[in-house]
């Protein structure tokens, strides 16, 4: 029981300084796998805190309640330093677990902004109402197709109005915005077909806006890969259109 305050604090010390390192190192530490830690720390922080909340709760209920019409409450008194234990303690147990929150936030921020040098490029168009992906050499598809082990960074960009681009499977999501190029970047660590929806209501078709994203195997990329070239000249309003944007 006594080591769980140091090691909170610890760890919520450790983690933003971890962060540099752990994107220096050549394993990839992916944005979705940190949204999926965080969501396990929340959840679980709910948990702890509901659950003796909730019991403490009904045991009061129960334990206090008024046994006849006409009956009167009566204070507990408490000495100072009780009282003050009762202010100070629980404040500092829930301080040290927002401060975890905040380090493992902090190193998701940074993780899921800084792209990793070798990722592959895809530009990605939003159109009222579907997507569009050009993979450069003339290759495009409607669909998302990536490798399996290769990180992605996705150049965005729309042709009309504010679409958004989320990939829930990835636990991404990011703005496709008229003008501008946004980005984001994404780890596919094992093969799978997941949805792409559009994630701004962007007009009568908003709900028919959703794509695959296709995570294969190396061989069935290469295939993938082999069928597309030359079957598309390439889009070149991309390109006109980054060459004036500020990109990030
Ligand atoms: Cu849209």
């Amino acid at each position: 029981m006594h080591k769980w305050p140091k090691r909170l604090l610890l760890s919520s010390l450790a983690l933003p300084l971890a962060s540099l390192p752990a994107m220096a190192a050549e394993k990839i530490i992916s944005p979705t796998h940190l949204w999926n830690e965080i969501w396990q720390e929340v959840f679980y922080d709910l948990l702890l805190i509901g659950i003796p909340f909730g019991l403490a709760a009904v045991y009061m209920m129960i334990r206090y309640r008024a046994k006849s019409p006409g009956q009167v409450g009566e204070a507990v008194n408490l000495s100072p330093a009780a009282a003050w234990g009762w202010i100070l303690i629980p404040c500092a147990l829930f301080l040290a677990d927002d401060l975890l929150l905040f380090g493992k936030g902090w190193t998701l921020w940074n993780v899921q902004r800084v792209v990793p040098e070798n990722s592959v490029e895809v530009k990605v168009t939003g159109h009222q109402w579907y997507f569009d992906f050009d993979y450069g050499k003339g290759v495009t598809d409607s669909e998302l197709v990536v490798e399996v082990g290769k990180p992605v960074v996705l150049r965005m960009t729309s042709d009309d109005v504010i679409h958004s681009f989320g990939m829930t499977e990835y636990r991404l999501k990011e703005d496709l915005i008229p003008g501008r190029i946004t980005y984001l970047w994404f780890y596919p660590d094992k093969p799978l077909v997941t949805e792409v929806d559009c994630m701004e209501f962007c007009g009568t078709g908003h709900s028919q806006m959703a794509t695959k994203v296709k995570a294969l195997p190396t061989a069935e990329y290469q295939a993938w890969l082999g069928k597309h070239k030359s079957a598309s000249a390439g889009d070149l309003k991309f390109a006109s259109q980054s060459d004036g944007a500020a990109s990030k």
